[in-house]
């Protein structure tokens, strides 16, 4: 079984491919940094005996996503399972402050390079009559917060991308999931505040954020179930968490 997990180098999506090789699938590991898609690949074959194969892109560049989907080897290109896990945040700011740039990072990598990546992998998995979509949301595809404003609005874009996906992948059996966690504490925060690392880690303070392993706990789930059972939509939030803008922080 070969799992693709795009944005392996770090968070959700690093747990992910470690917890597929570790039950005994193959898995196609993807991000822009080389070094980090090397230790992984070796984790993953000392470890678990698994192969690992290294995909290094930029997913907001179209034709970088294509010609390496394009260009797998014959023994690759049987993929199981598609996890849409690369994204970011960029800057928190309210909307009539926001930074164009950082618009335009977050909608070319959550939803443009989502696309790109889907449409060279899905015609893989039709022509094999199966395959699983697994795209990871947020809670904030599914409620708008204060200065979340394009983020969210990549992530509900996320959530229709999921739906439609499912509806017109029907004929084909393809199974469609979204995972839609609250706050994890992974990278995320240290990208989304530009290396303020102090910033980042005070997000997590006060209450138990959830780990990228458990979020991949469910990934992984998903992705095992029967082949005629879709777990379509999954929303986690850690214990603290009811909402993005109900979080129950313990002073001090
Ligand atoms: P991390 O910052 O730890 O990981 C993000 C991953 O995405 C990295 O591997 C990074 O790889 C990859 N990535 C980002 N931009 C690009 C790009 N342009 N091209 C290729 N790969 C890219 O964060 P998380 O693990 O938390 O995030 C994973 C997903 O989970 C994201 O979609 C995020 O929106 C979502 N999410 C996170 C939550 C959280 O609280 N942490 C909650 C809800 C959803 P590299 O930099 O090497 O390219
Ligand atoms: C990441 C979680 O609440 O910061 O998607 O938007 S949140």
């Amino acid at each position: 079984m070969i799992a693709l997990i795009t944005g392996a180098t770090s968070g959700i999506g690093k747990s992910t491919a470690l917890l597929f090789a570790r039950n005994g699938w193959d898995v196609i590991i993807t991000g822009r940094r080389p070094d980090r898609l090397k230790d992984l690949a070796s984790h993953v074959e000392k470890e678990t005996g698994r192969k690992a194969l290294r995909l290094e892109f930029d997913i907001r560049e179209r034709k970088a996503v294509s010609g390496a989907i394009d260009g797998l080897p014959a023994e690759w290109r049987e993929i199981d399972v598609l996890v849409n896990n690369a994204g970011l945040a960029s800057g928190l700011s309210l909307i009539q402050e926001g930074d164009p740039d950082d618009w335009e990072k977050m909608i070319d990598t959550n939803v443009k390079g989502l696309l790109y990546i889907s449409r060279a992998v899905m015609p893989l998995m039709i022509a094999r009559g199966k395959g699983h979509i697994v795209n990871i949301g947020s809670i904030a595809g599914k409620e708008a917060y204060r200065k979340g404003n394009v983020y969210c609005s990549t992530k509900f874009a996320v959530d229709a991308l999921s739906r439609s996906m499912r509806i017109d992948l029907l004929e084909h059996g393809i199974r469609v999931t979204s995972v839609n966690p609250g706050a994890a504490e992974t990278e995320f925060s240290l990208v989304r505040f530009k290396g303020d690392e102090s910033r980042a880690k005070k997000t997590y303070q006060g209450y138990d954020p959830l780990t990228a392993d458990d979020v991949a706990d469910v990934v992984y789930y998903a992705a095992t179930r029967p082949a005629h059972v879709c777990l379509n939509d999954i929303t986690m939030t850690p214990t603290a968490q009811a909402s993005p803008a109900y979080m129950y922080k313990k002073e001090g």
